[in-house]
């Protein structure tokens, strides 16, 4: 089941407010999904999530087949009951994942072999295993197998050649991903994945094929890959406003928050990125006027807050009041500092909070200026503040 209701456009560009209607609730677009490979979005709570706004989080289809396995995914009735989120799930399909994993996989057109990292084991991912996984997990979104193309491929640029055969697998991986999604019945929806390298009339063929499948959604993928940021952008300006107005488009492992906020203006509806909880863990914090290193020597004896606009529990405390607006702070810099320095753990448990806090409230003014009409004030106020530095 899913419902996609747009509620506004923005005149001057390609975004779009919608509302998304899963099985386990209702998605309030332009949004970021927090990562949560492990069925854990790593040292929050999934409380904590709700608290900062979280509507979907993500899941992996490959992490969670390896540990703790389908016989007790199947045993809970799916992630939700057992890691504790009862809003919506998305599923990776693995297909990425596997890629990941370099030289310890062949790739037919059959599927993938692959020996598992966890035990060695010789193990075998189809479109078919892809979903008899991912309806076992019954996540609101499943994602198709698709093969991700790289950039490079064996040292060179990958050709046009190898992209246009990687993306004709993933074409049909993603006519056998439908089948196999229908013939078990899954309630949920599932999305097709555009491919096509850094080609756009490879892109637009895979995009008319997957279109003429009808899913009720489409990701773009293959983006983020290793890449020059230009070739980002350009296909980002190329793929997104070209899939069908009416339903939800979402691109897979994006980015920056200037990314994110440039894929808004793009057409995309949807993002998710380990870079807010990664960078969290290696002390990078994102803030309203730039990022920010609490390694830094210069924040140690710091009595502000990371980001003294920011409402999250770690830089406004249980008051939810600003700095900024004459709260009197939560967490100091010169503290997060000492727990990093002290490897305590307490230390990445606040600065991802405040990381996605500041992805979730970033997708929230966005939403909030496409509601009011004030979408390209707000790409500038947007740019400026993350010019001024913190
Ligand atoms: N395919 C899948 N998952 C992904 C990607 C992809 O291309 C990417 C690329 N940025 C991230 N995650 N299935
Ligand atoms: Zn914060």
């Amino acid at each position: 089941m899913l419902q996609f209701d747009l509620l506004a456009a923005d005149p001057a560009s390609h975004a779009r407010r919608g509302r998304l209607t899963l099985n386990h609730g209702v998605v309030q677009t332009p949004i970021f999904m927090p990562v949560g490979t492990y069925g854990t979005v790593k040292g929050v709570m999934p409380r904590s999530l709700e608290e900062m706004g979280a509507q979907i989080i993500l899941g992996n289809t490959f992490h969670l087949w390896m540990r703790p396995g389908l016989d007790i995914m199947q045993s809970f009735g799916g992630l939700h009951q057992f890691e504790k989120w009862n809003k919506p799930i998305l599923t990776d399909s693995g297909g990425f994942q596997v890629w990941s994993l370099g030289a310890m996989r062949k790739i037919t057109e059959e599927g993938v072999h692959f020996a598992s990292p966890v035990n060695g084991d010789k193990l075998f991912m189809s479109p078919e295993v892809s979903m008899q996984i991912q309806t076992v997990l019954n996540s609101d979104i499943v994602m198709q197998l698709d093969e991700c193309t790289p950039y490079e491929t064996k040292g060179h640029l990958t050709t046009e050649r190898e992209a246009r055969q990687s993306m004709e697998m993933s074409r049909r991986w993603a006519l056998r991903s439908q089948a196999e999604f229908q013939r078990l019945e899954n309630p949920n929806a599932l999305f097709g994945i555009v491919q096509g390298g850094m080609y756009e009339h490879l892109r637009q063929e895979s995009l008319d094929a997957l279109v003429a499948m009808d899913f009720p959604g489409y990701a773009i993928g293959g983006v983020s890959v290793g890449e020059p940021k230009d070739e980002m952008l350009r296909i980002m300006a190329h793929t997104p406003h070209r899939l069908p107005a009416h339903k939800p488009r979402y691109l897979m492992g994006v980015g920056t928050p200037e990314d994110l906020v440039e894929g808004v203006a793009q057409g995309v509806d949807m993002f998710d990125c380990v870079m807010p909880t990664r960078n969290a863990r290696n002390g990078t914090l994102f803030s309203r006027y730039g990022d920010l290193k609490i390694r830094n020597a210069r924040h140690k004896s710091d009595p502000q807050p990371l980001d003294t606009s920011c409402t999250c529990h770690a830089c406004a405390g249980t008051a939810g009041v600003s700095w900024d607006q004459g709260g009197r702070g939560g967490f100091s810099r010169a503290y997060l500092h000492h727990l990093d320095r002290c490897g305590e753990m307490l230390g990445p448990m606040l600065t991802t909070i405040h990381n996605l806090h500041y992805y979730l409230n970033l997708m929230q003014e966005v939403r909030s200026a496409l509601d009011t009409g004030g979408f390209a004030a707000f790409r500038r106020q947007f740019a400026a503040d993350r010019a001024r530095g913190v």
